[in-house]
């Protein structure tokens, strides 16, 4: 009988950690300290912002891999948008979307 005992606690911990990060990406634009803590935060000079996308330049993110370059990101459909003009500089958090691309969950003006 006990050789039952471990499987069933495996796959109760296994339903506890799915539930878990569900919970964890459901509450991640919550507040800005959720964004910050959950998200890749870099500096970056915004060049441009035409709708949902946003041309800007980054400095190298080691985190994620990324050389310094100028790219496109686009802005998450929850994404918090300070009072950033093209031109400024700004605090980006990046987060990874369902499509594995990374786009902007906050983008904040340096203060
Ligand atoms: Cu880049």
């Amino acid at each position: 009988m006990h050789n039952l005992i471990l499987p069933l606690m495996m796959t109760g911990l296994l339903a506890t950690t799915a539930i878990a990060s569900e919970d964890h990406s459901g509450h991640a634009d919550h507040s800005g300290h959720d964004a910050m803590h959950d998200g890749v935060q870099t500096q970056a000079t915004i060049n441009s912002i035409e709708g949902k996308t946003v041309n800007l330049s980054h400095g190298p993110i080691p985190e994620i891999g990324w050389p310094a370059m100028t790219m496109d990101l686009q802005l998450l459909d929850e994404a918090k948008v300070g009072d950033v003009a093209a031109g400024q500089d700004a605090l980006i958090v990046l987060e990874k979307g369902e499509d594995g691309m990374y786009a902007i969950r906050a983008l904040m003006p340096m203060e």
